[in-house]
């Protein structure tokens, strides 16, 4: 599949807290670094999403059922959990799109009440390959909005790694996805 233009990469919530070590390590997180970085080259629009939760964010709990909404502490604005994985490349004219940045709303979707859409279409962006974490979680709600928003939505399925909880998650909402209308790729089918 020959990349395009009019394509944009999203790299969803590479932060350190979804990374081994973080306060919600997804397995295996860090792995897909590197074909992040990689696959980053074909690309001349890119934006990364970062889930961006002030202290008292509605979706913290001392008790995390790591499901809907009941998660450990993770991604606290201008912590270093919140913070980009160290190896991974944000060239100095990527887009940046905090998410969930208010107390009292949960967001997972990049498009959810931030600038992305009109970002998206002011560039002339019409497709948009996604990737990042976590595959049934923010990347799933990405993937979902971008359909609703009228952008084609491209799931790099190499490059993301599910919570996968309970297990069978992440294979229902691949199901999910392909149902909706997204297309899946390996990154190695690139060009
Ligand atoms: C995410 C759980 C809570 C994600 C964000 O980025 O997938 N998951 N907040
Ligand atoms: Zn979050």
């Amino acid at each position: 599949m020959k990349v395009e233009p009019t394509d944009a990469l999203i790299v969803v919530d590479m932060q350190n807290d979804f990374c081994p070590g973080g306060a919600l390590a997804v397995e295996g997180g860090d792995e897909i670094v590197p074909g992040i970085n990689k696959v980053q080259t074909l690309f001349h629009h890119k934006v990364f999403t970062r889930d961006w939760h002030p202290p008292d964010h509605c979706s913290f709990s001392d008790n995390p059922s790591f499901q809907n909404g009941s998660w450990p502490v993770h991604c606290v604005a201008d912590t270093p959990g919140a913070q980009f994985h160290p190896d991974l490349e944000v060239a100095a004219d990527a887009t940046v799109v905090d998410k969930a940045t208010e107390s009292n709303k949960e967001a997972y979707s990049g498009f959810d009440n931030t600038d992305l859409e009109a970002t998206l279409n002011d560039k002339g962006v019409k497709r948009v390959f996604i990737c990042g974490l976590a595959a049934d979680v923010c990347v799933r709600w990405t993937a979902l909005d971008a359909l609703k928003d009228g952008f084609h939505p491209v799931l790099i399925e190499d490059l993301t790694k599910p919570v996968d909880n309970p297990p069978g998650t992440a294979e229902k909402v691949r199901e999910e996805l392909r149902h909706a209308g997204v297309i899946t790729v390996r990154s190695d089918e690139l060009e």
